[in-house]
């Protein structure tokens, strides 16, 4: 290896198949951590050595170690599960975790608070659901996610198993997941090829960094589609998938004070048919592999490759490892990236709710027991239970009289199938405090706050019923997407945020920055005559993003890409 490489290069070139010291370090009982290495190596696994960071500073007052303990996130291509398994995910949040389920903003679910003495039997217990975590982080291709819901067409169907073949194809080979988790029990999910530590695809090496593949249906961009590093648009054609728009070089994340990172949208690469997609997904990985940069992590995205190397150059070798040019873009279009939520049929004639879920945090509250409910749903219904990007639940593939039992219960457990404003429908937050280590500011737990404050201004201007999407996180690295929603938020220290906005309701658009280091008060100062004046001279069907560019609230200077544009923020 160079020296020049990351110690991450240098940790997975010691890992002897992403192995470490792991299972070492879990029969350590004097400590409620893993060794320093092996803090990376498990996230190849779907999991992350966390501390709670509420008490961290008491703990150490008193010199006690941090309480530690672990996230885990499961792989769930096209967020699909059975209510069975809903059951079981359900289960393990009682028997092992913090007591809630979190739906993420890449279709599945995570755990928190899970202490090390009880990873492996959380682990067991996630395969004996038939789902695993393998890739769910880590430098390797992540859970990926398809446009909700199999039920809406064929086209959503075959989407759904194009996520399912790109993520099988794309897992890593090594027999070390059996091994530490499982005691080489067989993962039925994982490949059929099994223990092998060949890597094939990947190699020794793994990927310069995470990467992130979707496949979207138009009109709907739920999924997100230009923040992600792979992506593939269906050509529909008489209900069926023709071939696929590919999309590269995507990402969100940046770090404040560095202009060299930057959010950046997917571009266009070229059109491929089905038969032809995975292959695809395999040779656009492998370039990505072998031009990343392994010596800066902070440039190691697919995007800076892009960025780097230039889109034709990027194609060009994409072509020759494939043996085949890629088609012309055929034409398609967006119209948003929000859920269908309430219930809809679809020609079918099965049932469908998309229910909201507040920042994806499924758990029990006074007066809104939503874990409860989903769990009573799951014993009485027979169709799918569906994780979107948006961090919502679709219930999906009910008969008419389940919608009515399902209907009952939702009531019974005070969960209401509306929400207080559009502009609530379409918030998301990311987790932030208290687990995320690298969390600046509250996202999570203050968001609905917020968006309470903001629903003052929201009544007065008469918007209560306009989607408006608003986005937050704790940090500049994007788990929410936030420069991708019409107000984004961005965590700059405790309780204050940088405002973005402007960005395209149909995700095709970044947001721009407008005002810098603003707390809550700021933010509905300076967000409420923006909202009165969208209300009053807005357009007809005109999106607030939209409008915010349109009158100079922000000023575009590159098209489609606001946020690359000269930063000019307004006062704080
Ligand atoms: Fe993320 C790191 C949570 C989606 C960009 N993300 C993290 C970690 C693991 C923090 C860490 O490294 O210590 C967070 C764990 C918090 C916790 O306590 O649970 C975390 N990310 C999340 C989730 C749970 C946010 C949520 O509220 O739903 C999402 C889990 C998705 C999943 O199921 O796989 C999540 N993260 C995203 C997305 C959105 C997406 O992929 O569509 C992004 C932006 C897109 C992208 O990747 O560019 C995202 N997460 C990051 C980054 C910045 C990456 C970069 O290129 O700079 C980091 C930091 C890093 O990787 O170094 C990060
Ligand atoms: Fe943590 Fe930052 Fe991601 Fe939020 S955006 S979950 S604070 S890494």
């Amino acid at each position: 290896m160079s020296k020049k490489t990351t110690k991450q290069e240098q940790i997975k070139d010691a890992s002897q198949g992403l192995r470490g010291t792991i299972s070492a370090g879990l029969h350590e009982v004097a400590t409620g951590a893993i060794a320093e290495d092996d803090q990376y190596l498990v996230r190849f696994h779907g999991t992350y050595l966390q501390d709670d960071r509420d008490v961290r500073g008491e703990r150490t007052k008193k010199r006690l170690e941090k309480a530690y303990s672990f996230m885990i996130r499961v792989r769930i291509p096209g967020g699909v599960v059975t209510p069975a398994q809903w059951l079981a995910l359900d289960r393990i949040a009682s028997d092992y975790a913090n007591g809630t389920l979190r739906l993420t903003t890449r279709q599945t679910f995570q755990y928190h608070g899970v202490i090390k003495s009880n990873m492996r039997r959380t682990m067991q217990a996630i395969d004996a659901a038939l789902l695993d975590t393998l890739a769910a982080c880590g430098d390797v291709n992540r859970n990926v996610l398809a446009t909700c819901n199999p039920h809406l067409s064929s086209a959503h169907a075959e989407a759904l198993d194009l996520a399912r073949k790109l993520s099988e194809h794309l897992l890593p080979e090594t027999g070390a997941y059996h091994e530490i988790w499982l005691d080489g029990e067989k993962v039925e999910t994982q490949k059929a090829s099994g223990a092998s530590d060949a890597e094939p695809i990947y190699g020794k090496h793994y990927l310069p960094r995470k990467f992130k593949t979707v496949v979207a249906v138009p009109p709907h961009n739920d999924v997100d589609i230009f923040a992600q590093d792979l992506g593939f648009i269906a050509i529909v054609e008489k209900d069926r998938v023709v071939g696929y728009n590919v999309t590269v070089g995507g990402g969100m994340g940046m770090t404040h004070g560095e202009p060299d990172t930057f959010p950046r949208t997917a571009d266009v690469l070229g059109f491929c048919t089905p038969a032809q997609a995975v292959d695809v997904g395999e040779k656009i990985l492998t370039v990505q592999r072998d031009w990343g940069n392994r010596e800066v992590r902070k440039h190691a995205r697919l995007k800076y490759t892009i960025e780097v190397r230039g889109l034709d150059a990027f194609r060009s070798e994409v072509e020759t490892r494939l043996g085949f040019r890629l088609g012309a873009p055929r034409p398609f279009a967006f119209n948003s990236t929000s859920d269908p939520l309430g219930w809809s049929k679809s020609a079918d004639g099965k049932w469908h709710l998309g229910l909201f879920v507040e920042n994806g945090r499924v758990k029990d509250r006074p007066e809104h027991t939503l874990r409860t409910a989903l769990r009573e749903i799951a014993l009485i219904h027979k169709g799918e239970m569906i994780c979107t990007a948006n961090q919502n639940v679709i219930i999906a593939g009910a008969t008419a009289a389940a919608k009515k039992k399902i209907d009952a219960i939702l009531t019974a457990h005070g969960v209401s199938i509306a929400t207080s404003s559009g502009l609530r429908r379409n918030s998301m937050a990311c987790v932030a405090l208290p687990t995320c280590a690298l969390a600046l500011a509250e996202s999570e737990r203050f968001l609905p706050e917020l968006v309470t404050a903001l629903e003052d201004s929201i009544e007065r201007a008469g918007l209560r019923d306009d989607d408006i999407v608003i986005r937050m996180t704790g940090c500049p690295n994007g788990c929410a997407r936030p420069y991708l929603a019409e107000i984004g938020l961005v965590g700059r220290g405790p309780g204050l945020y940088n405002l973005y906005l402007g960005a395209a309701f149909d995700g095709s658009r970044l947001n721009k920055l407008y005002a810098q280091d603003v707390d809550k008060a700021r933010i509905v100062f300076l967000l409420d005559p923006l909202l009165l004046a969208y209300a009053t001279d807005r357009k007809d069907g005109e999106y607030f993003g939209d409008f915010v560019v349109r009158t100079g609230i922000v000023k575009a200077t590159t098209a489609g890409n606001l946020f690359h544009a000269e930063v000019q923020p307004v006062s704080a």
